[in-house]
């Protein structure tokens, strides 16, 4: 083995030999004699943390993006020494740390190695600005795969790639193109079978070598701060999500139109014309929840104002649309113009809430409104004092959600894009300068904005939207994207953006559907909109300097494309919901690519195009034109296809066929569906009957329906109502349980159960073990029944 000090070469520095060992607790602290202390917290079973001091100093212990709701405790721990290391053990995982250089070895309780150090912690002296480059490296392992990294454009599978995390602006940004948005330092390795996560919660840029520099080894590096990782263990790629979310959080449940069908441009504009778009979505009958103002709302790009002349009223408006089923959500920006007769500008200044340059001048920067200053979000007081703007805006004027964009932040005709870099910020009363505050700008922004748009639509529930995100917004607001390109590739880039995005932590997410920039053609609209329905948050919207872009724009054959399937969304709107609840409560990825699905099958791990949408729906888009079809790989197991019920067994690549106005959709054999009535809008009216779409299985599956209000609190006092489905199917038998929880109500009485691929004719029927008749539930064509929601298990066979 090579010790340490022989590699003390360009400027790495190494930890050496162990002279101190203290635990505290959950705590660790390991010290060389060089002055590097290595500090492990279990936090739980599975997820441990490694922090690392040089000079013998911890920074400042301080995280954004650390949930402070997260759950701690481990149901194990104990320490051992031998002569030439510590062993630490959970309940799940060993955690190895060499008495010589520092380095650990984490493996499962089986000996299974998991994760190992290569070089592991080293660090450079940073001249220019003081503290430490802190560097990580570990072995990469044989068949080692990677993925997750926030919005990353790239193969869902990271192998061979170098990325960087940096959040930026970047319009019309290609496949590849790296930095973009979003800087989520969190990836899933997975190999011989087990999965793990590290989460490198450092906010400086950071950087990430998955086996591209050398293939033996992954690195990651800040340009300062600590070297402070999470390690979560799976060995399910899904609990590795969900540790990261244990960890970094969650949202709350939106309202239920925030799953609805939304429709943006830039920009809507004057009141006519956003009614004329609303009462298009009316005459034609296409569902649709929301309309969003861009920035041409306000009075010269003025946050909080509104241009008096395109929107004489705005409350008035808003309710008008709301009487019609629409919610208003409205652009808010950082930038806040220089105006010294413009009230948010006065406050601010009065208040002293502008960020600064080092040397004292406000940091000035230009942006819509021409030059501006921007509030430091990174200041709590500053959060305070913007949460406290929406109150006009949201509890008076009526806007329901509202959208923060050019967060990153974005700074025109400066080679940057944004602030520089000796900005100062507050950091919550650690003060910094830019390059350790520049990534979670826009997310305590967007933190800003949820607390007050919270408190202003109370007791409704927040809906928010933002553009920039470190690790943790998920918490705070659902997300896009940002500005993609009406073309055939970036209809994979937002496939791949989307999964990834679920895989880090943040499943409520969509892209700009059509593209944000340039023209798409219908063809290429209705493959999109195909591909939108099955993202969380579902929104048309486009940059406006070029043709229409809404259902209706290009042409009838088209226009009924985008319908129908705008219509299935709302007739799975109870499956999204509860897809939502499942990841509010337990961390789940929304989206899954099949990988995650099935990660023993190594053929899912190179797979880009299919992903499960909740847990038993298998969607893959159609992402090249004049495609009669396309070929796929269906995971194992059997699946019924949606649209003809044809029984396929998964394990094998095929070709779907898939005209325009159909897609390769399949869902899992013993999925029991739930489907609303299509509707036009969330609330529009009663649903009196829930339909399950039962797909019959010889063996057993379990399926869920969470239901609520749909908007409120209620739900947490217990109003709710959670069905659980067990179906179990024979050759010539099918019984389905139902175990119900919850003290909510729906609105309907009655199941309408439609069965997929049941092997006989029903002849006999018992509800809770009573024998009924055919005429009881209505039984038509061996295939449609009715009956009550109340029955708690049910049971068919053919004689
Ligand atoms: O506010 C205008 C646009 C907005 O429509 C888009 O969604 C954002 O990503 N915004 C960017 C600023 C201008 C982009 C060229």
């Amino acid at each position: 083995m090579i010790t340490n000090t022989e590699l003390e070469y360009k400027g790495n520095l190494y930890p050496n030999r162990v002279v101190d060992y203290v635990r505290d607790k959950d705590k660790f602290y390991f010290t060389s004699e060089n002055g590097v202390i290595l500090e492990i917290t279990v936090i739980q079973d599975r997820t441990v943390r490694f922090r690392y001091a040089t000079e013998n100093n911890f920074q400042p212990d301080f995280s954004y993006a650390v949930d402070p709701d997260a759950k701690r405790g481990y149901n194990h721990l104990e320490i051992l020494e031998t002569n030439t290391e510590y062993i630490i053990e959970t309940a799940k995982l060993q955690i190895l740390v060499d008495k010589n250089t520092l380095r650990n070895q984490i493996s499962d309780l089986n000996g299974n190695i998991i994760n190992e150090d290569e070089l592991g912690f080293h660090w450079e002296e940073n001249y220019d600005y003081g503290g430490n480059t802190v560097k990580m490296s570990k072995i990469t392992q044989p068949t080692e795969s990677f993925y997750g990294m926030g919005d990353k454009a790239s193969h869902s599978n990271l192998k061979g790639k170098r990325l960087n995390n940096w959040v930026m602006d970047q319009y019309a940004f290609g496949k590849d193109q790296d930095p973009l948005y979003k800087a989520i330092p969190f990836y899933i390795g997975l190999h011989s079978g087990q999965a793990y996560g590290i989460f490198f919660d450092n906010s400086f840029r950071t950087q990430f070598d998955f086996a591209h520099e050398r293939r033996t080894t992954t690195s990651f590096w800040a340009d300062g701060g600590e070297m402070n990782y999470y390690f979560f263990y799976g060995p399910e790629m899904y609990k590795v999500v969900r540790a990261y979310s244990n960890l970094t959080g969650v949202p709350e449940l939106p309202p239920l139109w925030a799953l609805g069908y939304h429709q943006s441009k830039w920009s809507y504009f004057p009141e006519s014309n956003v009614k004329d778009i609303a009462k298009q979505f009316r005459d034609l009958q296409i569902p649709c929840d929301a309309i969003y103002l861009d920035i041409d709302y306000m009075d010269g790009f003025r946050c909080f104002t509104w241009d008096k002349e395109r929107f004489p009223e705005p409350k008035r408006m808003i309710k008008e649309l709301s009487e019609d089923g629409f919610k208003t959500v409205a652009m808010i920006d950082p930038g806040i113009k220089i105006d010294k007769d413009y009230w948010v500008y006065q406050e601010a200044m009065e208040n002293d809430y502008f960020c600064k340059r080092a040397d004292g001048p406000y940091m000035k920067g230009k942006v819509w409104p021409g030059e501006c200053h921007f509030p430091d979000f990174t200041n709590p007081e500053v959060r305070e004092w913007w949460a406290e703007l929406y109150k006009e805006f949201m509890a008076d004027i009526g806007v329901h959600a509202v959208w923060n964009d050019m967060n990153e932040p974005a700074v025109m005709e400066v080679p940057t894009k944004t602030a520089p870099l000796d900005t100062r910020h507050d950091y919550d009363g650690y003060p910094c300068s830019h390059r350790k505050a520049h990534n979670v700008y826009g997310m305590q922004m967007v933190r800003a904005t949820y607390d007050g748009v919270k408190k202003y639509v109370y007791p409704k529930r927040p809906m928010v939207i933002t553009r920039a995100a470190y690790a943790g917004t998920q918490r705070f607001s659902s997300t896009w994207t940002g500005d993609n390109v009406a073309t055939w590739e970036h209809l994979w880039i937002a496939n791949v953006q989307v999964q990834r995005m679920c895989m880090s932590g943040y499943s409520f997410v969509g892209s700009d559907i059509g593209g944000f920039a340039e023209q798409p053609s219908g063809e290429l609209f209705a493959r999109w909109i195909q591909l939108g329905v099955f993202h969380p948050f579902c929104r048309v919207h486009s940059s406006g300097d070029h043709g229409d872009q809404e259902p209706w724009s290009f042409g009838a054959e088209i226009t009924q494309i985008v319908k129908k399937f705008i219509e299935l969304r709302y007739q799975l709107l109870p499956y999204l919901y509860t897809m939502f609840w499942r990841y509010v409560r337990e961390g789940k990825p929304m989206i899954q690519p099949i990988v995650c699905f099935d990660q023993e099958d190594m053929q899912t791990h190179f797979r880009t195009d299919e992903f499960i949408f909740g847990e038993q729906i298998l969607v893959c888009p159609v992402q090249e034109p004049n495609a009669q079809g396309r070929r796929m790989y269906i995971p194992r197991g059997n699946w019924y296809s949606y649209w003809d019920d044809e029984v396929i067994e998964g394990g094998k690549e095929k070709w779907v066929a898939a005209e325009l106005d159909t897609m390769p959709l399949f869902v899992k054999e013993g999925a029991i569906i739930p489907k609303y009535p299509i509707h036009q809008y969330v609330g529009e009216k009663e649903i009196e009957q829930l339909v399950l779409e039962v797909y019959f299985k010889i063996g057993d599956e379990s399926s869920t329906v969470y239901e609520d209000a749909a908007d409120g609190y209620d739900y947490e006092n217990g109003k709710f109502s959670l069905r659980n489905f067990k179906l179990l199917g024979k050759d010539d038998e099918l019984i389905i349980h139902q175990f119900k929880d919850g003290g909510f109500e729906t609105s309907y009485s009655s199941f309408v159960i439609n069965f997929h691929g049941l092997p006989f004719e029903i002849g006999k029927i018992e509800i809770d073990n009573e024998k009924v008749g055919v005429s009881e539930v209505k039984l038509k064509n061996n295939r449609t029944m009715q009956l009550s929601k109340e029955f708690t298990q049910l049971r068919i066979t053919s004689k």
